[in-house]
């Protein structure tokens, strides 16, 4: 097997999956291909260019771009091909997390812990940050370079699917309507729409650019994409309940009333027990969908498990309970 090659297949089993090194090791492939990506262009732009390596460095947990990768895995892909595409990902969700900081959308002053992007640059200068990573996701894909290892029609489609997941119809969709529904009461079907868009999109998407680029079959492909739909659902839940149980009692918040209570989230809506139920489902359907993958798939069986397990285990009384009525 090629040091280039990613089909880490045979190596995988259940009993001793290591996912903190496979993360790792992915994080730091993922870290040195957006360095790169953005190096090319230091000497010519200035605060800008801050401005877009600070959105992307130091890193969250890249579970985006390590999607890529490992849906890639399961069907063999070459990490040469796959790395573009993960870090096209990595850079949209960068824009997305810029943009949502600013005064005119959430307004945050901390960002992974470190004052946010117009903070440290202000908002015009963040404000195009945003807009070039988001640019230059598209301009990686699109490289010459791609195009050796990933057939022109298949680049085309999957800048066509992302740009349709990150548009109207999914990030920028779902950012928009979760805007005006802080203004309503919604219902937990609004709740699950926004997030199915604005979260769910570009997991999905995620996914099923790492499967396309190792050559999934149609029948495999729907697999990994309603696996992507069950996850993005689990991890915008398991990341709302999260902030829910990590909040301040109403006593010791800020006067600003800022509550995570106030939000359209499916624990502020349907309470914190039946949002870990309904994860405890998603995680169900996401093994189910990735059963027939066999070994191939333990990295991403072990990211459902992470990604469920936090929410689940801040409060496990109350969610057995839940399960046994
Ligand atoms: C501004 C167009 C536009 C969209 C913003 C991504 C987004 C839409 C808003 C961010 C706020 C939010 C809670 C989004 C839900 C998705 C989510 C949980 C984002 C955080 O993703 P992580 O946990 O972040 O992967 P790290 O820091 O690990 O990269």
């Amino acid at each position: 097997m090629s040091e280039t090659n990613l089909a880490a297949k045979a190596n995988h089993s259940t009993a001793n999956f290591d996912l903190e090194s496979y993360l790792r090791s992915r994080t730091v492939a993922v870290d040195r291909a957006l360095d790169g990506y953005l190096r090319r262009y230091a000497e010519q732009t200035g605060t800008i260019w801050k401005a877009m390596h600070y959105g992307l460095f130091p890193g969250g947990k890249r579970i985006r771009p390590i999607l890529v990768l490992a849906a890639g895995e399961i069907f063999e892909g070459r990490r040469k091909a796959l790395l573009p595409f993960a870090c096209a990902v990595e850079m949209i969700h960068g824009y997305s997390l810029i943009h949502d900081d600013l005064p005119a959308l959430d307004n945050d002053d901390l960002r992974r812990g470190e004052p946010t992007n117009h903070k440290v640059f202000g908002e015009g200068i963040a404000l195009l940050a945003g807009d070039g990573l988001l640019t230059e996701a598209f301009h990686v894909m699109s490289a010459p370079e791609v195009l050796k290892s990933v057939p022109a029609e298949l680049v085309l489609k999957l800048i066509q699917e992302l740009s349709y997941a990150v548009g109207i119809a999914g990030l920028v969709g779902g950012q928009a309507f979760d805007l005006e529904a802080e203004r309503r009461e919604v219902d937990i079907g609004v709740v699950e729409y926004i997030h199915v868009r604005k979260t769910g999109a570009l997991i999905r998407a995620s996914l099923r650019l790492g499967a396309q680029v190792a050559g999934a079959k149609a029948t495999e492909l729907k697999r990994i994409s309603r696996y992507g739909d069950y996850l993005g659902l689990a991890f915008q839940i398991a990341d709302d309940i999260i902030d829910i149980l990590a909040e301040p009692a109403p006593g010791e918040r800020a006067e600003s009333g800022h509550s995570e209570w106030n939000k359209a989230t499916f624990p502020s809506v349907i309470g914190i027990a039946a949002a870990q139920k309904r994860l405890a489902e998603l995680q169900q359907h996401c093994l189910r969908e990735l059963a027939p993958f066999g070994a191939s798939a333990e990295p991403l069986r072990a990211i459902t498990r992470q990604v469920a397990a936090r929410a689940l285990n801040m409060n496990g009384q109350l969610l057995d309970k839940e399960m046994q009525s």
